[in-house]
């Protein structure tokens, strides 16, 4: 979606008189009215000339990047968490080239970067988070499959697909790879005892294997070529078959050539859900949203579930509902995910659960390979921040990308929105600009 042309404030009836208080000082200052008109319109040129009054201090870096008096972005020490995505070298050139990878550290970012240049992307990024870009990507992953059942047997057919994937709607495609086409794969769900069989078609042109990360299995089973079976060559076909015995949230990833299969999208959920339904996370807390985010920070840039903001999907509840999300790291790097307004009761870490060692936070780290559980009760309306806190995974001068999102809760008398991130933000009194786009709310 382009950015959206706004019209005059004349225009819109529904727009309120710009209040003229301390945040937004009418004299001596750029007005708020010119602020948002020159973010808004994109018109950057007229926006610099206009909001560079003599004398007035304007929104910009407390330590200019790269300046010796404070931290800069090219700090980052080599190998922490902040630290760039694996060599380039391992990439495909359509994933090493790809436009997502313009948000890893810079090494030398401009320090004269205009504010209003910032302003003015980081409006037109929201306006496409909040005109719902990421529910209109084609081939979403995560999507449940059901499996055939073959004399009691849970018979899952699985592909393994060369794919184009869009990390949002603009970036170009990138050459991704994908479990029944789509990257994360679909979302696997069985019941603790079910007899499993998962029968992978290599349709790639070059081979795999594929590890049940976190079950107990046969360990001919365990999907690691030349360890427990060949590689699976392009063409054939390797069936996994095991009894479903731990519990909780795990993952089915590829584990051969795994940086950059793994990178590029091999990827998915596996649930065992207890054979108890008391158990069950709709039973044992009243859950009635069971939402899985899995992260990666590989060859398409940070994502949650395949997408970087804005293609990510908000969150939506409905105040004093409760939800389940069962973080999962596909990614090289730990991700501090992190909460507004509400905190995140952790209750099962890699399946198992945590009992009375359940605690509440609202960061919650999760380390590569590692799965969490929390349960969020809704109680605060609005439309919440949900992002990784490392910064550098969040925002940068072009506004917000990669890991965010948001957890919206609306009333229940809130009627249905095309928009529902706006319209809750808007409900809980935001005085955004971007929250008055008629178009998105
Ligand atoms: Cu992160």
């Amino acid at each position: 979606m382009d950015t959206l042309t706004r019209p005059a404030d004349e225009d819109r009836p529904d727009v309120e008189p710009e209040p003229s208080d301390a945040t937004f000082p009418e004299s001596g200052s750029v007005s708020r009215r010119a602020l948002l008109r020159a973010a808004g319109g994109g018109l950057v040129a007229v926006g610099v000339a206009a909001c560079a009054p003599v004398a007035v201090s304007r929104p910009t870096w407390t330590y200019p990047p790269g300046s010796s008096s404070g931290p800069a972005l090219s700090a980052a020490p080599s190998g922490s968490a902040a630290a760039p995505s694996p060599s380039a070298s391992a990439a495909p050139s359509t994933a090493a080239e790809s436009p997502a990878m313009s948000h890893e550290p810079s090494a030398s970012p401009s320090a004269s970067a205009p504010a209003m240049d910032h302003d003015a992307n980081a409006l037109a990024v929201v306006e496409r988070f909040l005109g719902g870009e990421g529910a209109s990507m084609a081939n979403p992953g995560n999507v449940p499959f059901e499996p055939k059942i073959v004399d009691g047997v849970k018979v899952f057919d699985m592909t393994i697909e060369e794919i184009q994937h869009q990390i949002d709607a603009k970036k170009d495609p990138i050459a991704g790879l994908g479990f029944n086409g789509t990257w994360p794969g679909p979302r696997l769900t069985v019941v603790e005892g079910d007899r499993v069989r998962a029968i992978f078609k290599n349709n790639m042109h070059e081979s795999t294997g594929v590890h049940f990360h976190g079950q107990r299995i046969p360990n001919n089973m365990d999907g690691v070529p030349h360890i427990t079976q060949d590689p699976i060559e392009p063409g054939d076909s390797f069936t996994y078959e095991f009894t479903a015995k731990t519990t909780g949230s795990h993952m089915y990833h590829s584990h051969h050539n795994a940086t950059d299969q793994v990178g590029r999208g091999l990827l998915g959920a596996f649930i065992v859900e207890p054979k108890d339904p008391a158990q069950r996370y709709d039973k044992l807390y009243g859950a009635t949203q069971d939402i899985i985010w899995i992260s990666n920070d590989a060859l398409g840039g940070f994502t949650i579930n395949g997408r970087g903001f804005p293609a990510t999907s908000p969150i939506v509840a409905t105040l004093g509902e409760t939800i389940v999300i069962r973080f999962m790291n596909e990614g090289n790097m730990t991700h501090p995910w992190h909460l507004h307004g509400m905190p995140m009761r952790v209750v099962a870490r890699d399946g198992y659960p945590l009992g009375s060692a359940a605690f509440t936070c609202d960061t919650l780290g999760v380390n590569p390979g590692e799965r969490w559980d929390v349960v969020i009760r809704c109680e605060e309306p609005g439309a919440w921040a949900f992002h990784c806190h490392i910064l550098q995974h969040a925002e940068g001068q072009d506004g917000m990308f990669g890991m965010v999102t948001a957890l919206v809760v609306q009333e229940a008398t809130a009627t249905t929105s095309q928009a529902p991130v706006a319209a809750a933000a808007r409900a809980a009194g935001s005085t955004a600009f971007a929250c008055t786009i008629p178009q998105l709310t």
